[in-house]
């Protein structure tokens, strides 16, 4: 996951806070001291963890208690809020239908520029736009191949010759044809021949000149931590049309750091790479990251990234709406299953799920896969009308379900009384108890847990 050990940290500091009988000026300093050691321990520079937490601590100190808070909530209220904008503000990319945007990609070697290409191509494909794709790396061998087998995988078109040595007319060329094919989205990948800042911020500004990209994107990889600063800075300088995107942010320990110094640059951070794959890649918002970080979860993303996944499957789109009141049908649940495997892996969804992503162990999510399937298996056992209407299980049904599903009516009963919870929560969350998240979490983790002695009680 993104960031891990800087997010175990954070988490472990704000349980404490939250396990603490009241909250009182040492429990707040004992607090301010391990998000201290954690931003440290994640290379974020002294200077700023000390401004960060400065600032923590005094507001947690002097500010009064907003009405109907409890001293905990207040101070995780304001570490989430500090940390949220100590990364800067929400910068997104925005394209506008039928208009042509070019984007030019450019960073040090090895940076990610390519992998990232393809990952911003297949993004905004998948969010109905016209990507196309510009291979002005004529200096790799293989680059031209590497980005068209990648173009191929992702269904979008790439413009290059493998045989050419003149990247600024390759560059030109792509983005007018393109430009007349009328995509929306002309993405330039460059070549990163350099190992310095000055000597690539000098090419960009040629390859620049030629086609005149509507934003430059630098590729910043992450890995390198609080030295990112150099290059976001130059940047900076170089272009005002710059916005950057940090990779790498998967393997690394430093990614805390990469982040806050690009951050404290105000460059703005668009995307983040998470992994190798082309679907690993977030548009960045330092609200839902921090949230995510601290362990609060997620459901926003959750719930996008299922209608995403629901369309590209050509599903029924969920309607999050009638979720949100509680109207979800196990023909739902169902198809949320269906596209939940279609996402990956279940470790990746449930880090957005509200209270479950960083403290769960990796036995019990490999036990929630399995009862995940057996909950598949149940469902697809059950009549349309049982599936729309779960009401209607009696006993008998429920044994025949068990029975054509090969568990047990235990297993359908637990599925059941699932559904029931998953309904309650939603219905709650919808309402606006939102700080209760956690108990979502509870939730999915006793679900999911092992199953329960004995038969289980009918819902
Ligand atoms: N783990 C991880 N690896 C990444 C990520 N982004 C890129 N990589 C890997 O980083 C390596 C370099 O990626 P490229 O996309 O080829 O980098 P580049 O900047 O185009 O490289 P040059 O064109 O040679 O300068 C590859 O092995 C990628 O798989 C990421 O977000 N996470
Ligand atoms: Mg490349």
């Amino acid at each position: 996951m993104v960031l891990e050990q800087l997010g175990r940290a954070l988490h472990g500091a704000l349980q404490k806070i939250t396990r603490a009988t009241h909250v009182d000026e040492r429990a707040v300093k004992e607090l301010v001291r391990e998000i201290q050691r954690a931003l440290l321990q994640a290379d974020v520079n002294v200077e700023l963890v000390l401004d960060l937490t400065k600032r923590i601590e005094k507001r947690a100190l002097e500010e009064k208690l907003p009405p109907g808070m409890s001293r905990k909530e207040h101070v995780i209220k304001i570490v989430y809020e500090e940390l949220s904008s100590f990364l800067g503000k929400p910068a997104p990319l925005q394209l506008e239908p039928g208009k042509p945007k070019v984007l030019l990609m450019v960073g040090l070697q090895g940076s990610g520029k390519t992998t990232s290409v393809a990952k911003l191509a297949a993004h905004f494909k998948k969010r109905g736009y016209k990507a196309a794709i510009v291979c002005a790396d004529t200096y790799r061998p293989g680059a031209y191949e590497q980005l068209s087998q990648l173009g191929q995988q992702i269904g979008v078109e790439v413009f290059g010759d493998p045989g050419a040595s003149d990247p600024i007319k390759i560059a030109r060329e792509g983005v007018a044809r393109f430009k007349r094919e009328r995509a929306e989205l002309i993405i330039v990948d460059t070549a990163g021949r350099h190992r310095r800042e000055e000597a690539l911020m000098k090419e960009m500004q040629e390859i620049a000149r030629a086609v005149e990209p509507d934003e430059i994107m630098l590729v910043i990889d992450g890995t390198i931590g609080q030295q990112a600063k150099e290059q976001a800075a130059a940047f900076k300088l170089a272009t005002p049309i710059g916005s950057i995107l940090v990779t790498k942010l998967d393997g690394t320990a430093k990614g805390g750091g990469a982040l806050s110094a690009v951050a404290a640059t105000g460059a703005p951070i668009k995307f983040i790479g998470v992994g190798e794959h082309i679907e690993d890649l977030e548009p960045f918002v330092p609200q839902k990251f921090v949230a995510r970080l601290l362990g609060m979860g997620d459901i926003e993303t959750l719930l996008q990234k299922i209608e995403e996944a629901a369309k590209e499957e050509k599903l029924k789109p969920v309607d999050v709406k009638a979720m949100m009141a509680g109207k979800i049908t196990l023909r739902d649940v169902y198809d949320q299953l269906e596209a939940m495997s279609k996402m990956g892996p279940l470790r990746k969804i449930m880090q957005m799920i509200p209270g479950v992503g960083v403290s769960l162990p990796e036995e019990q999510m490999r036990i929630g896969e399995e009862k995940l399937k057996k909950f598949k298996y149940i469902m697809q056992s059950m009549t349309p009308q049982e599936l729309e209407d779960p009401k209607i299980l009696n006993a008998s049904r429920i044994r025949r379900v068990a029975r054509g599903s090969g568990t047990t009516e235990a297993e359908v009963r637990e599925l059941l009384k699932q559904y029931e919870l998953m309904k309650k929560f939603i219905k709650a969350f919808a309402k606006g108890r939102g700080p209760k998240l956690g108990q979502l979490g509870k939730m999915f983790r006793s679900g999911f847990g092992p199953a329960e002695k004995g038969p289980g009680k009918g819902s």
